[in-house]
């Protein structure tokens, strides 16, 4: 074969995987990035679902099951997830995964309240969509909290007030919607129902470019939205008995879909919550107006406790912030605080421990060219 010939097919094969790819996000950008590993005959796929050891790729050949052994550090967020762009192998049992593109974001967070324990849920995600069910009384602090991951990650979030038919009153839904967006600045808060259909197409319009993921509690309906988004019954939704997710876990075999009409859908797991992993920016982004306000502050290290010419305090004051506002901002920055400083600890830890192994390695070697046997 003649090397203009092998050149065209190897354009020509770039092109289809475009094409196949296309829907589950591949663009030019992505091909970039991949083109080292496509000289090396690799490869591209998105990974639907991980498995311990193993996950699923779709690749422009369809979908295969892959191992995840060359890709599987011991640092947990650079671990492949759902979202990733991998380079496989074309052939082999079990096919390996021997890398994934760099992230453009990624939505981690921390599964412990004590320790710092990053998890990473999703990558590549351009809309992070919180769902929030209206069945429950509305938790401010915690929307609050999974903005600021949502922020962090890169990704612009997205509020949908889930099973909007339980509230019928649209007085009283528009109520909740102005107090869930006083703690979402620069987030749209779409009320929504899978039952009714209410807001499903605005939220589709919303969907159809990028990557979507959802995100919230178990029981908040995410499931049902997907699969009303993707007009199919794809998602299993949780029996009524098991909404607080402690009965099964589901059986879906993707958590990443393309949408019928345009954009990608990232289902995850019920959270049970979500603890802040090193989240310091995007927890200025959720309190966005109270940062501009601190800027107005007499002092420009303005704890906002009892200080004179405190912006923030003069806003309490005059109605204009909510006194829950700043209890909550500080919370979460303590929070994120505390979490920073255990990172921190357990990388210092980890450093030592390998200075250690390398101190001992110096020292056998050295005993060794002594001679060795003492
Ligand atoms: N009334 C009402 N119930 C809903 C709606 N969406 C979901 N549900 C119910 O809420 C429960 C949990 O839904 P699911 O999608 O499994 O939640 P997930 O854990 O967030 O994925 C199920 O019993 C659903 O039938 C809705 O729009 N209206
Ligand atoms: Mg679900
Ligand atoms: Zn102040």
């Amino acid at each position: 074969m003649s090397s203009s010939s092998a050149s065209q097919q190897s354009s020509s094969q770039q092109s289809s995987t475009a094409h196949a790819l296309s829907p589950y996000g591949w663009d030019d950008d992505w091909a970039a990035a991949f083109a080292p590993y496509a000289d090396q005959g690799l490869l591209p796929g998105r990974v639907v679902r991980v498995d311990r050891g193993q996950c699923d790729i779709v690749t422009a050949g369809g979908l295969l099951r892959a191992d995840t052994a060359f890709v599987t550090p011991h640092d947990p967020m650079r671990v492949v997830c759902t979202g990733d762009w991998a380079a496989v192998e074309p052939a082999g049992d079990p096919r390996f995964v021997r890398a994934y593109l760099p992230r453009r974001t990624a939505f981690v967070r921390n599964t412990s309240s004590n320790r710092s324990e990053g998890q990473i849920l999703a990558a590549n995600v351009d809309h992070a969509i919180i769902a929030v069910s209206l069945a429950a009384e509305l938790d401010l602090g915690r929307i609050e909290r999974f903005l600021a991951l949502a922020w962090e990650s890169g990704a612009q979030p997205l509020v949908v007030l889930t099973k909007a038919d339980l509230v019928p009153d649209p007085v009283g839904l528009s109520y909740l919607v102005q107090d869930v967006e006083t703690a979402a600045p620069g987030v749209q808060v779409l009320p929504v129902s899978s039952a009714t259909g209410d807001g499903v197409e605005v939220l589709r319009a919303i969907v159809s470019g990028g990557t979507s993921v959802l995100l919230g509690q178990s029981g908040a309906g995410k499931s049902t939205l997907a699969n009303a988004l993707l007009g199919a019954d794809v998602m299993e939704v949780q029996a009524i008995r098991d909404v607080d997710g402690k009965g099964r876990h589901t059986t879906t075999t993707r958590n990443l879909l393309a949408l019928p009409g345009g954009g990608v859908l990232i289902d995850t797991p019920g959270l049970r919550g979500v603890g802040l992993w090193d989240a310091e920016s995007g927890v200025g982004q959720v309190f966005a107006e109270i940062e501009e306000l601190s800027g107005q502050c007499r002092f420009h290290d303005c704890a906002h406790e009892a200080e004179p010419g405190c912006a923030v305090l003069a806003a309490i004051e005059d109605g204009s912030l909510a006194e829950r506002r700043l209890e909550s901002y500080r919370k979460l920055i303590r929070e994120n605080r505390r979490i920073v400083a255990k990172t921190d600890a357990r990388l210092r830890n980890e450093i030592r421990r390998d200075w250690r192994i390398k101190s001992a390695e110096g020292r056998a070697n050295y005993a060794a060219k002594r001679g060795g046997g003492r």
